[in-house]
């Protein structure tokens, strides 16, 4: 009688490739995917963080804040995530990201399974209240124009996997939620 052959019948779930972290300026989105990237690679995961700020230093720096640019800056961000993941990486995206059909872009780039979206949720009160760039001051005066929750709008997402209460939750504590989502 041939011996039984050990079947294993766990879920294969795709590798989480791209950790997209969408919110207002100020809600916490580069704190927050800042740990989960310390956490990724002490966990020996190659990972790199694309930073909607940064980026707009150098590969973005020819757009500004209307809606045409911001959609093609999360263009630019989605299509250079979905290169790094093929050469590898887990790529943490933070960026404002205000239009749904942008995110789902994104998300169309990565294999099912492999793309999750954060979504870091801070009323706008308390993201102008922190303001630790003065932007929300300036929006408020008309001395910057397009200003994601005062002139322009930021659609909330409707089917984020991760929703994170950042006014009510500490940074540790979002992380923590992020890496069980992704583990
Ligand atoms: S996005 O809307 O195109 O995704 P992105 O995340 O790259 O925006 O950049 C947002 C950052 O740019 C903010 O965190 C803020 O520091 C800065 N910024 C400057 N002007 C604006 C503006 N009009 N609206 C929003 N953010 C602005």
């Amino acid at each position: 009688m041939s011996s039984p052959i050990l079947q294993t019948t766990l879920p294969t779930r795709p590798l989480v490739r791209c950790i997209w972290f969408t919110g207002l300026s100020g809600a916490g989105k580069s704190t927050i995917a800042e740990l989960v990237h310390q956490r990724l690679v002490s966990d020996g995961r190659a990972a790199f963080q694309l930073d909607g700020d940064l980026m707009r230093n150098g590969l973005c720096r020819d757009l500004g804040f209307t809606e045409r640019d911001r959609i093609e800056n999360v263009r630019r961000l989605a299509e250079v995530a979905k290169l790094m993941s093929d050469a590898g990486l887990t790529v943490l995206v933070s960026a404002i990201s205000p239009y749904r059909t942008g995110r789902a872009f994104a998300r169309s780039l990565f294999a099912e399974g492999a793309f999750i979206e954060v979504f870091v949720d801070a009323p706008l009160a308390i993201c102008e209240q922190r303001d630790s760039k003065g932007l929300y001051a300036k929006a408020r005066r008309n001395e910057i124009k397009h200003f994601t929750g005062i002139d322009s709008e930021y659609q909330r997402p409707q089917a984020a996997e991760v929703h994170l209460l950042t006014a009510v939750t500490p940074p540790e504590t979002c992380a923590d939620v992020v890496c069980r989502e992704i583990a």
